[in-house]
């Protein structure tokens, strides 16, 4: 049947191993970038068949072997994340649509609409509006899952996933709190300040991550009706994380940093606080509330760091919320 043939979505998900649960648990929800094995050594974890970019280790003509296993392990502290009492939910973003310029011709949108980069209409959605969809799904998976709470998912992402996060989260309300690592252009960065990577150079570079009308605003961020601030405040009042990497100034910490800001008066609305203070804080010092900031030393990645601000904030969040009861054993 067509059902069957179309793409499939391939969700890791650990959960915490504790005798006679009480509770389900809050589950970290995010893609990861190049297969679901790269995220664990884990033996039983399934090798990815799927397309997956040449600059990752262990990967021959586009394809996994052995020596993939764990090559990402290090932005996933799977074990810290379960010990913390948090399950941990991940799947390929290339699954759902292949990262390379003529990926939108499979996975979801080729399945649907068989159109490309450059021959769709200019407001139909790229390669990250795709992820976005997906991780949507992958929520309406994680709501039926009796061992997780579907209501407690904190979901985030780094970088060019973290930029699917984001609008994810703005879209849909079932996210029960958003993480933005790194995200930059189109992230969480504001475009207007053209500092770093710009409107022009991420759609000369990924073609196929925007909607072609982005396109208008190469060379011309003034004119853009909106800036990121205005994404980050669609994720009001739920609770949300922007960190920056003092080394990566190509996703611009401060224009990070200023979107959060700008994001305060409407968490304000609600009662909510985030960083109260003007400007950047200095390193490793998260600061804010329902909207809170870090800015660490060291590249753009997502480091263990980074994990133990996001396992701090989700329990200052979640474990406020009524936990849903595990069902009767
Ligand atoms: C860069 C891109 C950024 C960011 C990054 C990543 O090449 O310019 O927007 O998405 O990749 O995803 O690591």
């Amino acid at each position: 049947t067509p059902e069957r043939s179309g793409p499939a979505v391939h969700l890791l998900l650990y959960v915490p191993n504790v005798a006679a649960a009480t509770v389900r648990r809050p589950v970290f929800l995010g893609l990861n970038f190049y297969g679901n094995h790269t995220v664990s050594r884990d033996p039983g974890i399934s090798l990815s068949t799927a397309w997956i970019p040449a600059d990752a280790p262990g990967v021959v003509d586009h394809h996994a072997t052995d020596a993939a296993r764990g090559s990402d392990a290090g932005k996933w502290p799977i074990e810290t994340i379960l010990s913390r009492g948090y399950a941990v939910a991940t799947a390929y973003c290339g699954d759902l649509c292949p990262d390379r310029t003529d990926g939108l011709a499979e996975g979801v949108n080729g399945w649907l609409s068989r159109t490309t980069t450059e021959n769709r209409a200019p407001d139909t959605w790229g390669a990250v509006g795709v992820w976005t969809w997906g991780l949507s799904r992958a929520l309406d998976y994680l709501q039926t899952d009796p061992d997780v709470d579907g209501r407690r998912v904190a979901l985030h992402g780094h970088s060019r996933l973290g930029k699917a996060a984001l609008w994810a989260g703005a879209q849909d309300e079932r996210f029960a709190l958003v993480i933005s690592n790194e995200s930059g252009c189109g992230g969480a960065a504001l475009s207007k300040r053209l500092h770093g990577e710009t409107v022009e150079r991420i759609n000369a570079v990924f073609p196929h991550w925007f909607a072609k009308n982005f396109r208008r605003y190469n060379n011309n961020e003034s004119a853009l009706p909106v800036d990121q601030h205005e994404l980050l405040a669609l994720i009001a009042p739920r609770p949300l994380y922007v960190a920056s990497a003092e080394g990566d100034d190509w996703a611009d910490p401060r224009g990070e940093f200023l979107a959060a800001k700008g994001a305060e008066p409407v968490y304000a609305l609600f009662g909510l606080t985030g960083p109260t203070i003007r400007d950047v804080p200095s390193i490793h010092t998260p600061t804010g509330d329902a909207v809170r900031y870090h800015i660490r030393t060291g590249p753009h990645s997502m480091t263990d760091y980074d994990w133990t601000c996001y396992l701090n904030f989700a329990d200052r969040w979640l474990r406020d919320r009524t936990p849903t009861p595990a069902p009767a054993s």
